[in-house]
Formats: C-alpha cells, structure tokens, sequence
C-alpha cells in the first residue's frame, strides 16, 4: 500500500453496487476523496448516512468511518475528478445479447464534466471492444479533448478497462489482495490506471491492453462454468449408471493434473451463468463448449425437479398415501452457500416449480432470510430446519449452507431424500 498519490486527488465511482462501492470504500480508506455517482436516490442516500444498502462482509465498518471522515460521498450528478470508474450492470437481453445501456448512460453522464488529463476505467464485465466503445462515446461529445483511439499515447484522456475477479462475500479482502488484470488502450493508459489501482492493491498489477483484459474477464467466469458443467453432466451420467459422483470426483481430483468441480442443483448469481454469453454472442460459429455448457448448467434444475417428482412418487408407492400428504422440505434458497443472496438462484427455481406443481405442503429452511420471497408466499411455509426434518417426508437439500451440513445423520434416516450437493450422502 502506498499513500496519498496527488495525481489522484479525487476519484470518481459511477455505480454504487456490489463492486462500485466496496472499490469506492477502499480508495476512500486510503485518504483519497472519493465522489460516489448513482441513479439511485436512496443508495446515495444511504451511503451520505454512513451506512450501506448492499450486504458484504467488512463494507459497513469501512464506509461508515470514510463518510464520517469525509472522504466519501456520494451523490447522483457526475462531478470533476482524476480518474473515473465505470462499475454499472451489464445485463443481457432476451437473446443472450450483452447489453451495454448503463454503460453508456454512465459514459455520457461523465462526459460534459471531463477534463483535460483525466483517466476513464472501465470496470463493468463486457464484450471484447467495449472500452474502445466507451472512448468512442466520449470523443463523440468531448470533440474539445483527444481520445486514445485518436492521439495514441499522447491522448487528453487516459481510457482502460480494469476487471475485478473478487467473491461476493471475501470483496473486502480479495478486491486488495487479489492480482489485477490492467488493459489500458495505449501502454500510457495502462501505466496510469496500474497508478490508480497501486494506491490500495496488495497484488500484482499485470499490465496488458484492453481487449485482452476484456476478455480475459469473460475467459475466467467462462472456464468455471465449463468445469461446473462437467461436474453437472457426471453427476447425471453417475445417477444413470449408480455411482457415486462426489466419491468419483474425489478420486479423480487425486491424479496431479486433475481438478473438477462440484455439481450442483445448476448454476445462478450475476456473473458465471451470464458472462459466458457475452463470447457466444460475438462468436456464435466457434463458441461451441461454451455455449453448450450454458445449456448444460441451465437443464439442471429440471432434472433435479424430475428426480423430486420421482422421490415423491417412490414415496407414495411405499406409503401407500395421497400425495396431498406428502410435505417436501426444501433446503436453501440462495444461489450459492452462506449468503443471502437469491439473483438467479437454481434452488430458488426449483423450489418455485415444486410449489406450482406439488399440491401437498412445501417447507422452506433458509437460515439467511427472514422472510420468502413473494411467488413463494402462497404455497410455501418458512420453517427451521428442526420443524422441517420432523414434519417434512421428502427432504430436498439444494444449498450446502454450514448449519445444513451439521445436520446429524440420524436425523434424516427415515426420509426420501434428494441430495443435489452430496452433503447427506
Ligand atoms: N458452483 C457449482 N459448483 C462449484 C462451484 C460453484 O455448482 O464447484 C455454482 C455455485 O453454487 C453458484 C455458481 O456456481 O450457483 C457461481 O458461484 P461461484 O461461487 O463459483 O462464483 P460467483 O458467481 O459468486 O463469483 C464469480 C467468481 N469467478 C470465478 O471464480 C472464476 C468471482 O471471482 C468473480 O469476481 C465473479 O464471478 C464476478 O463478479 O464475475
């Protein structure tokens, strides 16, 4: 960690969420004065009250005491600074086509307030060529500056894009300890964002140009999908064939040159399941195992809701019951463990089919929510684990969240189960 680098004497974060304001936080620890931007009324609020609107470990504490140190603020106008940070959505559309609005809205937005010397970084997960986009944009409506796509490395405006690889949940310490991929547009660029990201990073800045770091942000969400999806496929491949899949990959995972992943009920969150299409969809011809693991991963949860079907109907056969007396215990909620956290959930999809389908009762044990989300509300009762294991028939287990695990085996012998995470095996 260095200390206070007066080319960067006020930074700029254009979007307050999950990435945007633990980044914004930790330039504002270092004593820089940092000037948050968001559309959104209540998380600049918010924010101006010290406190924060998303959930991540350690985020609290450090913006609570950077606002009442006064080197955070936030606020919805764009404001003068050194440099600036995209860190905005970048969501797709119905046909797995990226969708770059918000970045361009937020481009713009910096625009009328840009000045001479200023560095843009664009952090945002996006298509090969988006920063060269974003310049575009900028020259477009700044034709009183030059632009690196212009002037090359004697450019008014230094633009880069910056990925962050940090996991919700461990922001606070990855965004500083992990290696930072630097793709500037020209080396200049790259020199001064490396500058930028060198005043709180502990890692390695890897200095590079800007469609190389693009895409190597898709390349690394895009490998873990590939490699969930192998684990996907093998645990339907060793349901067929009576085989224990989480003992099979354990086995394998001993060879040197082996390492698959877990299989799961499917895979969700805001980043593995989406920045995959954002290579399908420029390279449709070649990104043949990409786009095939997407549908892998995306066809889980149906099997999974096949195999409850055919729990149930395995328990009506030996119980001799209606199946309007059979309750299913659903357990977790969230896309992945220990997080409350339900953006694109498989287990929440699935839980929502079982409810739509299943005309007895549907518990739910979610230990990290207090409430069920709405379309669970009229057929779906928010239980303990305790209340769940002495009522339910068919026990579920769909997020191997830690109190799940401690479950003793005593306790779940005498239910059906479906275990889509090998954890009551
Ligand atoms: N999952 C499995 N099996 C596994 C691992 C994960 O089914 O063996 C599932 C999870 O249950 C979850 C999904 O995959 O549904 C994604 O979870 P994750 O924990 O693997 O990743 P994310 O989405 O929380 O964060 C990823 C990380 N990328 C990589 O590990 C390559 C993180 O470093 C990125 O910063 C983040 O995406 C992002 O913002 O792009």
């Amino acid at each position: 960690m260095t200390g206070v680098n007066q080319k960067f004497a006020t930074i700029s974060v254009i979007g307050l969420g999950h990435i945007g304001l633990p980044t914004a936080a930790i330039f504002a620890s270092r004593k820089h004065k940092v000037i948050g931007v968001d559309i959104d009324k209540h998380a600049v609020d918010t924010i101006n009250a010290g406190k924060i609107h998303i959930a991540e470990p350690g985020l609290g504490t450090v913006v609570k005491v950077a606002v009442e140190d006064g080197f955070l603020s936030a606020t919805t106008e764009p404001v003068e600074a050194d440099a600036y940070l995209i860190a905005v959505p970048t969501p797709l559309e119905k046909r797995h086509q990226p969708d770059m609005v918000y970045i361009r809205n937020a481009t713009e937005s910096i625009a009328p307030v840009l000045r001479h010397n200023a560095l843009v970084v664009l952090e945002s997960t996006s298509p090969v060529g988006a920063t060269q986009q974003v310049a575009e944009w900028l020259a477009a409506l700044r034709p009183d500056l030059s632009f690196p796509q212009q002037a090359g490395e004697q450019a008014d405006i230094k633009v880069a894009y910056c990925p962050e690889r940090v996991m919700p949940g461990q922001v606070m310490e990855e965004l500083i300890k992990n290696d930072r991929v630097i793709g500037g547009m020209t080396p200049a660029c790259s020199a001064r964002a490396s500058e930028l990201y060198k005043i709180f990073l502990e890692g390695n800045c890897v200095m590079t140009n800007s469609r190389m770091a693009e895409m190597c942000k898709l390349t690394e969400n895009s490998f873990r999908d590939v490699n969930i999806a192998f684990a996907n496929e093998l645990s339907l491949i060793c349901a067929e064939q009576g085989i224990d899949v989480w003992q099979l990959i354990r086995l394998a995972n001993r060879h040197p040159r082996v390492s698959i992943l877990q299989p799961g009920p499917g895979v969700g969150g805001h980043c593995i399941a989406v920045d995959p299409w954002f290579i399908v969809s420029q390279n449709p011809q070649y990104a043949q195992l990409i786009r095939t693991a997407r549908a892998v991963n995306d066809a889980k949860p149906h099997w999974v809701i096949n195999q409850v079907k055919a729990t149930v109907a395995d328990c009506l056969a030996k119980s001799h019951r209606r199946v309007s007396d059979v309750t299913i215990a659903c357990f977790g909620l969230t896309f992945k463990p220990n997080t409350d956290d339900l953006r694109q959930s498989p287990a929440l999809e699935i839980t929502e089919a079982l409810s739509d389908w299943h005309s007895g009762k549907i518990l739910v044990v979610e230990p990290n929510v207090n409430q069920l989300p709405k379309n669970l509300f009229k057929h779906c009762v928010l239980v303990s684990a305790s209340d769940a294991l002495q009522q339910a028939d068919v026990l579920v287990m769909l997020v191997d969240h830690h109190e799940f695990k401690c479950i003793h085996p005593a306790q779940i012998a005498h239910h059906w189960i479906v275990d889509t995470k090998g954890v009551w095996r």
